[in-house]
């Protein structure tokens, strides 16, 4: 294949997760605002998460977070998802939303409470096993205010103790996916605060425990490609949560803030081989549309990300190559500006037309009267969002 049709090949078979969560309202902690034709249940996630498959052709997977997509029958919603045209991905712990764990899930002093955490950990690999989902993502919000509050070693020992009879747990084609954060809701201590961190539990779990990025959760100035590079050189980067920050975890839109940065990250993915398919990186979305409209935004999303994937594999890999070895740095640097500073956007308007799509997805979701449709059909009833 000629180096274009390497490049259309590739973001052809790309494929991004879109969060069920995303469909729904979300807020901050000083207000939620509701919008029209929001989702009741995750049947009507899943819908939503159809639409943008449909129109990017790139979005076939939607990741679901436990409890608030529980329902009674995962094999009925596996059902429904197939129905309309996606699949379910990773399963999304949630240990942060009880009373119990006002110190801590998995870490906390007390054996009953981690009981009860790991026994919801357990749930969501039954709900892989129904499903057919492959990865069981896990994010803490584990961790201490105060210095003294709790003993800093004792409690990775709970921690690691939780993830080895989970990660026991997993069958032969599933897998565990483990978050960082560096802070919040713990403002002095987070069990899990850096890619370091999870990565030692990783290590000493096995190879069906990775590492996943969340661009959002790292100090500012921190060099996420440099992350991203060394995890793939230890074939341990299980998954991305995309979404954009200007301060801290702000879940707005992947590549709102700093589509540079999304440039350098996929440039790393690529020059590490994960858009090998081959490999198993998950590109996942993490995102909440506090203001946006939440379909156009999760389609935005995929595209941002469609486009900088783009960048990332126009990137003269041999000049590349070439300059570095000679020590040429301005050269070296000259090959990936060039790739940064191409516009894709013709590019993916012509592999979308190939693949049977509209060139402008965008377009295509407004003329659909799909989101007058929900507005209309969805009332009544409770709109799904944080803790529904
Ligand atoms: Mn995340």
């Amino acid at each position: 294949m000629s180096g274009i049709a390497t490049v259309t090949a590739a973001l052809k078979s790309q494929q991004i997760e879109t969060p069920s969560w995303g469909f729904g309202n979300s807020g901050t902690r000083f207000k939620v605002f509701a919008q029209p034709g929001v989702p009741r249940d995750p049947f009507e996630k899943l819908a939503d998460a159809a639409r943008v498959h449909a129109v990017t052709g790139v979005a076939p997977a939607v990741s679901l977070h436990i409890p608030w997509d529980e329902v009674d029958d995962y094999a009925a919603l596996a059902a429904h998802a197939a129905d309309v045209g996606v699949r379910i991905g990773m399963i999304n712990s949630n240990t942060f939303q009880d009373d119990d764990y006002k110190l801590g899930s998995v870490a906390h002093p007390d054996a009953k409470v981690r009981r009860k955490a790991v026994d919801h950990l357990l749930h969501c690999v039954d709900i892989m096993d129904a499903t057919g989902s492959d990865s069981l993502k896990l994010w803490f919000a584990d961790g201490t205010n105060y210095p003294g509050q709790d003993d800093i070693a004792a409690r990775q020992d709970r921690l690691a103790e939780a993830l080895s009879e989970v990660y026991a747990r997993l069958g032969d084609r599933q897998r565990l996916v483990l978050e960082y954060k560096l802070f919040e809701p713990a403002f002095y201590t987070t069990d899990i605060p850096d890619w370091g961190t999870a990565y030692a539990h990783c290590l000493k779990l096995g190879p069906k425990a990775k590492v996943v990025v969340d661009t959002g959760h790292h100090a500012p100035g921190v060099n996420i490609e440099f992350i991203v590079a060394v995890l793939l050189r230890e074939d341990r980067l299980g998954a991305f949560d995309f979404n954009s920050r200007f301060y801290a975890d702000d879940d707005l839109m992947v590549g709102a803030a700093d589509p540079f940065q999304l440039f350098r990250i996929l440039h790393a993915v690529s020059l590490g081989g994960g858009f090998d398919p081959a490999n198993d990186v998950a590109f996942m979305l993490d995102q909440c549309h506090n203001i946006e409209p939440k379909i156009p935004a999760m389609i935005r999303s995929v595209m941002n990300v469609q486009e900088a994937t783009a960048k990332a594999l126009l990137v003269d890999v041999d000049a590349l190559r070439a300059a570095q070895l000679a020590g040429d740095v301005l050269g070296a640097n000259a090959v990936l500006m060039d790739a940064y500073n191409t516009d894709v956007r013709p590019l993916l308007a012509e592999l979308r037309q190939e693949m049977g799509l509209d060139p402008d997805p965008l377009a295509a979701y407004h003329a659909s009267g799909y989101a007058e449709k929900i507005a209309a059909e969805r009332v009544g009833g409770t709109q799904a969002g944080w803790g529904a």
